[in-house]
């Protein structure tokens, strides 16, 4: 019903368009917020790309500079009026809100402007769920925003709308069952949590085949050129966009380098500031490339006004998803975009972080120097080992061969003498095979 009525009301647009929607931004300007400490950022450029990206104009923004959002009503009552009067003249459809509030601080501010209040978490959610190319993404945004209106039971405002015909601000049909019914969403998140441990599964046993190799990850914020070093590093044809969020799958490509073992990278899906926990948490199984990997290389637009913020973002995000102690290379992309400047602060960046890097992943500046780094490590990674294997467990030999290379074989009295170049961390795994075996190999 709901569907023919949105139809009927956007008669206008041509088939496959969908209206965008007006917003009127408005944020509290604390004293974290990169416009307050960098001279010039402007503090809605973020949100507007995000805006942007979600299909959503800004028409205009509201700003209060004030040491913490409002508890009740997020900016002061005279700024809300201003914020009701602002929407009014452009005829906004919708307040968008630069934060994550409190289902409280959104209804206030709704009762106030009459308009729709979408927040910062909510936009954000809304771009994945338009991103979300594979069944693996796509539940696991699905998921996120369940979780996050669970608590709420507001007005539904996702894909699960627009996948219906509604547009960004609008109520799309199968609402009043969601909000209304929370068993439905208890049953609906629980229908998708097992098909994404299904999912999870079936990636395990991938990961497995994975192991023995040297595995590499590229995380970073998003749009800072992960995909386009991706691209140029193994040749994958995979999408690159001058947008947010284009990536919300990992990808993982081998990476032919001169070294004995397989090298496999792999794209992940970009962070961003004031990421919501339930996407965060919802995105486990395709983080499980960046935990699992022995190096993360954290791509940097080192052409961002805003790189010392977007830098610590991405290091509290991988905080939160375990990576915490990951080995980390910094690389500095778009060398090619940063102002003559600007040059002297990658310097000092540069010289500030062991491992570090400048390269342009566009032009390919600098992608040697970083490469030729990635097999020295992988060079000093390469264990190796000798051993003496009674002729009795040659049968150990022959499983061993399946995953390391054995340089060297003799046949000796006592049994069979191997020198052995293991596959990243492969040797612990040998010597515990020999160990309950009762062979013993120190000192041989
Ligand atoms: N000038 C310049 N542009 C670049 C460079 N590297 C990437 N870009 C551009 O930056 C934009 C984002 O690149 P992506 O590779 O899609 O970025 P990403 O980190 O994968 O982004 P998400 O997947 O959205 O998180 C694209 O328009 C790229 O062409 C570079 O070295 N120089
Ligand atoms: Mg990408």
């Amino acid at each position: 019903m709901a569907k023919q009525s949105f139809e009927s009301s956007h008669q206008h647009l041509s088939q496959g368009e969908v209206a965008r929607d007006r917003a009127v931004v408005l944020k509290v300007i604390g004293p974290g917020d990169p416009s307050e400490s960098v001279g010039d950022v402007d503090p809605i450029a973020e949100i507007t790309a995000l805006a942007d990206t979600a299909g959503v104009d800004i028409v205009d923004s509201v700003l209060q500079k004030r040491p913490k959002p409002h508890t009740a009503t997020y900016v002061g009552k005279g700024k809300l009026e201003e914020l009701a009067h602002v929407a009014k003249e452009h005829e906004a459809h919708l307040i968008l809100i630069d934060d994550p509030i409190s289902p409280a601080q959104g209804r206030n501010i709704e009762e106030v402007t009459e308009l729709r209040v979408v927040d910062r978490s909510e936009l954000i959610m809304d771009i994945f769920a338009r991103n979300a190319r594979t069944h693996q993404a796509q539940i696991q945004i699905e998921l996120a925003q369940l979780k996050y209106f669970q608590s709420r039971l507001t007005r539904m405002w996702t894909h699960l709308s627009r996948m219906e015909g509604g547009a960004v601000g609008t109520r799309g049909p199968g609402e009043t069952q969601l909000e209304t019914d929370r068993r439905i969403i208890r049953k609906k998140i629980s229908i998708l949590n097992k098909r994404l441990a299904e999912i999870e599964k079936q990636a395990n046993t991938q990961n497995k085949s994975r192991e023995g190799s040297f595995r590499i990850a590229l995380v970073g914020y998003t749009n800072a050129g992960k995909s386009t070093l991706m691209k140029r590093l193994t040749g994958a044809e995979i999408l690159v966009e001058d947008r947010l969020f284009s990536t919300l799958d990992t990808s993982t490509r081998k990476w032919e380098l001169e070294l004995p073992f397989d090298v496999l990278l792999s794209d992940t899906v970009g962070f961003i500031r004031k990421l919501p926990h339930d996407l965060v948490a919802s995105f486990h199984a395709t983080l499980m490339e960046a935990r699992e990997a022995d190096i993360l290389l954290h791509v940097i637009d080192a052409s961002s006004p805003t790189v010392d913020f977007d830098m610590e973002s991405v290091d509290r995000t991988l905080n939160k998803i375990g990576c915490g102690d990951h080995q980390c290379w910094l690389v500095f992309n778009k060398l090619d975009r940063i102002p003559e400047e600007r040059k002297i602060d990658l310097q000092h960046l540069l010289a500030e972080h062991e491992n570090s890097f400048a390269i342009s992943a566009g032009t390919g500046a600098g992608v040697e120097l970083l490469v030729e780094k990635i097999v020295e490590l992988g060079q000093q990674r390469q264990e190796s080992g000798s051993y003496l294997i009674p002729h009795a467990r040659a049968d150990l030999i022959a499983k061993l061969r399946q995953s390391s290379r054995i340089d060297e074989e003799r046949f000796v009295d006592e049994g069979i003498e191997i020198n052995v170049l293991f596959q990243p961390g492969m040797k612990q795994r040998w010597e515990n095979v020999l160990t309950q075996a009762g062979i013993p190999f120190d000192g041989i």
